[in-house]
């Protein structure tokens, strides 16, 4: 059914999803990210990795919940939205749902343009922020997001290239709860995009295809062109570069800035969530956001196909 070149494999149906569930398990118990009975919250996009995560995780036997953020990026957030609901429809499972602009009256396009921000800038601050806030009020210790072994691979391959020793210190498959922050977890790290996409055929998950129109020209979609050339001419090479820094660099790349962070913060002003300043950093977009006129316009989603 399918092959998996750096394991120098092919699968049928059932051997494949084995390995993807084996995948999954083995990033678990590797990194401690999700300790039995703990409650996950699932972040899904619509997406083929988040609605994977969110099979595989409820597979594996956890109890787990999706949280669905409207975005407000036009027909992508439309589209995104209803394959969310489809998918929980279909299990019978619990999808909670955050909506930018009913809200906080404000969306990652027009958040973006007041902040001066890429969209990317400010769509990442709300998730960040929303994620950990829904997690905490609902009582999940854990947050799961589908990030795959190309995505964390392309993020690796930008802070090298960069040597920011701030994001590779940042950059494990697991981020530890502490006292107003919930654990983040990425157990889809082991599996590459190609794996998840198949997943979710197999196991006949609608998932939207579209990329958000706002990942045109993200660097990071560079990077994963350069890494698929070098895979393509030796297989194995993305799974090396991305486990070899998580097993043999890592640690060399000294935390004491993030825990220091972490260390000085204090509730924000406005919703509580710890901040080194008066008010966090969401807050302050959403006041700035709601100041301005709506309706900024979006282009088309952009549909890539992936190999
Ligand atoms: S960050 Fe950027 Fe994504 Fe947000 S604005 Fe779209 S491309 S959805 S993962
Ligand atoms: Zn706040």
């Amino acid at each position: 059914m399918i092959d998996v070149r750096r394991h120098n494999a092919n699968f049928c149906r059932d051997c494949f999803l084995h390995h993807c569930r084996e995948q999954v398990r083995k990033a678990i118990a590797e990194y401690s990210m999700i300790e039995p009975g703990e409650r996950v919250l699932v972040a899904v996009s619509g997406g083929k990795d988040s609605l994977a995560a969110w099979d595989l995780l409820r597979d594996l036997g956890y109890e787990v919940d999706g949280l669905y953020l409207g975005l407000g990026i036009g027909e992508y957030s439309d589209a995104s939205g209803e394959y969310a609901r489809a998918y929980a429809q279909r299990i019978g499972g619990n999808l909670r749902e955050i909506d930018l602009r009913a809200d906080y009256g404000f969306d990652v396009p027009s958040g973006a343009k007041v902040a001066h921000r890429a969209p990317c800038g400010a769509c990442g601050l709300s998730k960040r922020h929303l994620f950990n806030s829904a997690a905490l009020e609902g009582d999940y210790p854990v947050v799961a997001t589908g990030h795959n072994l190309d995505d964390e691979a392309a993020v690796l391959l930008g802070n090298v290239l960069r040597w920011d020793t701030e994001y590779l210190a940042r950059q494990y498959p697991v981020l530890p709860g502490a006292p107003g922050f919930a654990r983040k977890v990425k157990p889809l790290v082991r599996l590459g995009e190609r794996e998840t996409a198949a997943y979710c055929v197999l196991q006949g998950i609608d998932y939207i295809v579209e990329e958000c129109p706002m990942a045109e020209g993200n660097r990071h979609l560079g990077y994963k062109d350069v890494l698929n050339a070098l895979e393509e001419r030796s297989p194995g090479t993305k799974a090396a570069f991305l486990n070899n820094f998580l097993d043999r660099a890592h640690a060399r790349f000294d935390d004491v800035e993030i825990r220091q962070e972490r260390a000085d913060l204090q509730p924000c002003a406005r919703c509580g969530s710890p901040t080194p300043g008066e008010v966090c950093a969401f807050c302050r977009l959403q006041e700035r956001a709601q100041e301005t006129p709506r309706d900024v316009p979006v282009a088309a989603p952009v549909v890539r196909e992936r190999s």
